[in-house]
């Protein structure tokens, strides 16, 4: 090879060495955030990056002297871009933190990537008890089906809804709430007449509820992500099934803030139990919601959102109180037990488990300034996972 030929190739091999290991920026701060931008959970993508821009744009974005940098990506609602995503963000990017997770099969596709790479990942909206398990680098700023079911599984049951059918989006996150609801209803003295289960992708409720409708329970508990709540509420109707004197009862996802004011007048009434309401009644959320609408015009933050703020501010507290030293562990260790008022209420990340801790409201829909809220009328207070296996 010639001399020219040689210092031709040297430099080509190292603009590819420098392109595939990007030297890592000491004074820059890199949340790698995956979310489903588009596909079946686009909705969930576009509440949390609309709140952790708020978040930013609230708290600036110099921490402990370093630059944050927020670098989006779309999983198209497909664990295994996830993983893919994730593992560029940490290899290329050499991003400090992941975060995101609208799904729980995407969480738990990238924690093993977070445990060998040493990353925290900060699981702002996927809700299955186990996620927490799967990687010790895992932090929970959302909440768990098993959390929100047994509150409702303790509540019908002695409010004359006594026999129940479940309905639940068959995966983690649906098998949870229909297990941890169940188990409160059996010892509340009420039954089960059905427990049906739908695919999560592409679901047709048509068939499952036209059963519902022939079986006549006093209620039918339902469990489907955020996104798909308004459908089953439009079916359960159209089918006249809240004349048959059928109650619609589930967790929040289905009268999720982020649809249902476009329910109508049918989704009046209807209990649920969850961590967050557009509707709670504290300064901190007023402030928050208003804040969210003024800088998302027609948009109201449901429980996605609130997963996303207090996951950045997570992140933003723990890096003040590690100053950046340590690296993943010291941020990990500055995750753990902290604990501060969300626009939920109270919440608190537990050390021990790295989930969270917060209260439970039941809520019932009604008309509130003209709009449809989740109103809450009683409360759980520092609920932990009931989920955990350890
Ligand atoms: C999950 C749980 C997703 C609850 C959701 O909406 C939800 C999950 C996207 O763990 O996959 O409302």
């Amino acid at each position: 090879m010639n001399k020219n030929a040689l210092i031709r190739a040297t430099a080509l091999a190292l603009t590819a060495l420098s392109a595939t290991y990007s030297i890592a920026d000491d004074s820059v701060f890199k949340i790698g955030l995956i979310l489903p931008m588009t596909g079946q959970q686009a909705s969930t993508g576009r509440q949390i990056e609309a709140a952790a821009r708020l978040y930013m744009a609230q708290n600036g974005d110099t921490v402990a002297g370093k630059k944050i940098q927020l670098i989006i990506k779309d999983d198209t609602t497909i664990p295994d871009v996830t993983k893919r995503l994730a593992q560029e963000l940490v290899v290329n990017e050499k991003v400090n933190v992941l975060a995101g997770f609208g799904i729980t099969p995407s969480a738990l596709a990238t924690a093993p990537i977070a445990t060998q790479s040493k990353t925290p990942m900060v699981v702002m909206a996927a809700a299955t008890s186990s996620i927490t398990q799967a990687s010790p680098y895992i932090v929970r700023t959302s909440f768990t089906l098993a959390q929100a079911s047994v509150a409702m599984g303790d509540w019908a049951p002695k409010n004359g809804i006594k026999k129940v059918v479940t309905l639940v989006s068959d995966y983690g996150p649906g098998i949870d709430a229909e297990k941890y609801f169940i188990e409160r209803l059996l010892l509340n003295g009420g039954q089960v007449a059905e427990s049906l289960r739908v695919p999560m992708r592409s679901p047709d409720f048509a068939p499952f509820l036209q059963k519902v409708r022939d079986q006549k329970p006093d209620g039918l508990f339902v469990f489907v992500p955020s996104g798909a709540g308004a459908a089953v509420m439009k079916q359960f109707l159209e089918r006249g099934m809240d004349k048959a004197g059928i109650k619609l009862i589930g967790t929040g996802d289905v009268t999720d803030d982020d649809q249902l004011n476009d329910m109508g007048d049918g989704a009046l009434n209807v209990v649920t139990s969850h961590h967050y309401s557009a509707a709670h009644p504290s300064a901190t959320n007023k402030k928050f919601v208003e804040a969210f609408q003024k800088a998302n015009k027609g948009m109201r933050p449901n429980f996605m959102a609130v997963g996303g703020y207090d996951g950045m501010r997570v992140i933003y507290e723990a890096l003040k109180a590690s100053k950046g030293q340590g690296g993943g562990d010291g941020l990990l260790a500055a995750m753990k037990g902290q604990i501060f008022e969300s626009p939920r209420g109270p919440m608190f990340i537990d050390g021990q488990t790295r989930d969270v801790v917060q209260n439970i409201y039941l809520r019932k829909v009604q008309r509130q300034d003209g709009q449809l809220h989740n109103v809450e009328f009683d409360v759980i207070k520092d609920v932990k996972d009931p989920g955990k296996t350890r």
